[in-house]
């Protein structure tokens, strides 16, 4: 499949240290895909459902210990400490390849290693990057299928004598969570991967490649690589302005992505279209814009909460050619049901353990960080760019996150390094998408946290670099929080599709056509300038709520902002600091 010695050599080594009885070169042919898919099948590894109701889709259950991204275990291993930062494991290389290598020694007797060939973003494209996988599982060989451009086309991209490519080995080997590794050396554009067998641990050119081991190579070759998504809004005139938004795992990425626009807009002709809905690639172009391309194929989306109402587009994707893991197994119907599909939980079922669930005990039936891997070609509204290899030109940047309190609905940053510092400050509850408490507030710069290949300081240095390239061309930074509870623990917002409602003020503020009042933290929309017209309980009143600045806290958010920036020593940039005396300042 490939005469690229690189490659060959160092499958080879790695063949001999795995020992896996057979080795498969994954072409992506139809063909082979189907013989894998009928092997899982007869292995129960997977398990065909409904051929009528969801062809082509399979459904996985993952051990019960292995069922989200394990950031305890997830390391960054740089030469020197520093360079990893102060948020991510670390180890010294040297110590983590001996360690590792007596785990991988004949770690696939009795097994076949797959070596996967993939490609992050369009083939042809300049922005796209090479990696290949090594697995000895199908279902990662099946999702990369769907999550990537798989097979024989990536080595064309990768060409003959190029050393450009990620090396990414992993093993289930007994997913032992005592065990479990999710290893980066950024330094030798190498993933080792083992004990697992869940998504985010080991599709490894998602979040591994295309943020970890991508975002340090950014770094170095001055672009970005982000957890955003991307998403186009076209105007009744046929123009459309591409948006990219930050929030953390399980925070609503794919939804607001794929959001359909409530009837005020789609009446006047307003659409939508998806680019990506996870990560985005983004450089400076010729004309001195920031262009952004989505790396991935696929989604791999939170199911639990997808329903017809709050994504459809999302929903409408999983209903072909799709691997769902961790959710409740319909028996009935041999069909798949999550925890607000709909309110008619299936009475003949197993949970996402594969034991018999009825919903009456009170237990939740699928994982709430149970997933879909779904095409992207799938979706109703993805965009006619998304395999464009130039990209899209992005018009604003948004973070956001889920807090209770504090964040107000939308505020703008005064400049791109106001922005920089609104995104270093994010704040987030954790939610399930990795192992760990739930609910809990932290810090989560840029969405950035579990994902920043190196040095958080220097990454905030890098922000500041490409806005200094950018200059008057830079995207508007805004900030988002969908999430203000009421009293009783309520979200106020009605969210999901309504959410276009503040993408259009932030597109309107871009254009110089919006209106702002300044606020200590930055720009406020005016109450009356968020359109509510067919939202029945909210009033223009409700939406002041929402955009309340409590200067109390955010007397103590500026102290543990204080705090955080600390742990950065002194490669957290001077601008930043500036900025914080900025925001004191503006609260006194
Ligand atoms: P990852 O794939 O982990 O990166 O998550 P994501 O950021 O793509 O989050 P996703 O869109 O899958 O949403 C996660 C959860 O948040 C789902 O249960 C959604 O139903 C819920 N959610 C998404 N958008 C909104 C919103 O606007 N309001 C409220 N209240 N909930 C939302
Ligand atoms: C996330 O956790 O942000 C995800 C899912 O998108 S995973 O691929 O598991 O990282
Ligand atoms: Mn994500």
């Amino acid at each position: 499949m490939t005469n690229n010695k690189n490659v060959l050599n160092w499958v080879d080594e790695m063949v001999a240290l795995c020992k896996p009885d057979k080795v498969v070169w994954i072409d992506g042919s139809e063909e082979q895909l189907k013989a894998l898919r009928e092997e899982a099948c007869s292995t129960g590894e997977m398990l065909k459902l409904n051929e009528e109701k969801l062809p082509g889709c399979l459904l996985h259950r993952t051990a019960v210990n292995d069922v989200a991204r394990v950031e305890g275990r997830t390391y960054i291993c740089t030469r020197n400490k520093e360079d990893a930062g102060p948020i991510n494991n670390w180890e010294d290389p040297k110590v983590m390849y001996e360690r590792l290598t007596k785990m991988y020694d004949g770690v696939m007797k009795g097994r076949t290693m797959y070596v996967i060939p993939y490609c992050m973003g369009p083939i042809g494209s300049k922005l796209s990057k090479v990696g290949v996988e090594l697995t000895d599982s199908i279902y990662v060989v099946l999702n990369m299928d769907i999550m990537t451009r798989m097979g024989v086309d990536a080595f064309k991209q990768l060409g003959d004598t190029s050393n450009d490519f990620v090396r990414g080995l992993h093993s289930k080997a007994d997913i032992d969570e005592e065990k479990r590794y999710i290893v980066h050396f950024p330094e030798d554009n190498t993933i080792w991967s083992i004990n697992s067998g869940y998504g985010g641990n080991v599709l490894l050119g998602k979040k591994c490649f295309a943020l970890r081991i991508a975002s340090y190579q950014g770094k170095n070759e001055g672009w970005m690589a982000e957890h955003m998504l991307i998403l186009g809004i076209e105007n009744p005139q046929g123009e459309v302005k591409y948006i990219a938004a930050a929030f953390p795992s399980a925070c609503g990425k794919t939804n607001l992505a794929m959001l359909i626009p409530p009837e005020v807009y789609k009446n006047k002709g307003y659409k939508v279209w998806t680019v990506g809905d996870d990560i985005a690639w983004m450089r400076i172009g010729d004309d001195g814009r920031l262009w952004a391309i989505n790396p991935e194929a696929g989604f791999f989306g939170v199911a639990p909460g997808t329903n017809a109402h709050s994504n459809f587009n999302a929903l409408e994707s999983t209903k072909k050619n799709t691997i769902f893991t961790n959710v409740v197994h319909n028996l009935d119907d041999n069909t798949v049901w999550w925890e607000g599909l709909d309110k008619n939980p299936p009475k003949n079922a197993l949970n996402w353990k594969g034991e018999k669930w009825d919903c009456t005990d009170g237990s939740k039936g699928a994982h709430p960080n149970s997933r879909f891997t779904a095409p992207a070609k799938n979706c109703p509204c993805v965009s006619p760019k998304f395999d464009d290899p130039t990209g899209v030109p992005i018009s604003a940047i948004i973070f956001g996150g889920r807090r209770a309190k504090t964040a107000p609905l939308v505020y703008q940053s005064r400049s791109w390094q106001h922005g920089v510092f609104v995104g270093s400050i994010m704040a987030s509850e954790t939610t399930a998408a990795a192992t760990g408490a739930v609910g809990v507030v932290r810090r989560d710069p840029m969405a950035m946290r579990p994902f920043c290949g190196y040095h958080m300081g220097d990454y905030f240095g890098h922000w500041l670099e490409m806005g200094k390239r950018l200059g008057d061309k830079a995207p508007k930074i805004f900030n988002v929080n969908w999430f203000r509870t009421d009293d009783e623990g309520h979200f106020i917002w009605p969210g999901f599709g309504d959410n276009m409602r503040v993408l259009m003020w932030i597109l309107d503020r871009c254009e110089g056509k919006a209106d702002a009042v300044e606020t200590p933290i930055g720009f406020e929309p005016k109450a009356e300038d968020i359109n509510i017209e067919g939202l029945g309980d909210i009033s223009v009143e409700t939406v002041k709520g929402l955009l309340d600045v409590d200067k109390n806290l955010w007397k103590e958010e500026a102290d543990g902002i204080e705090e955080f920036y600390k742990t950065f020593g002194d490669r957290l940039p001077k601008e930043l600091h500036d900025e914080l005396d900025t925001l004191k300042a503006n609260l006194k």
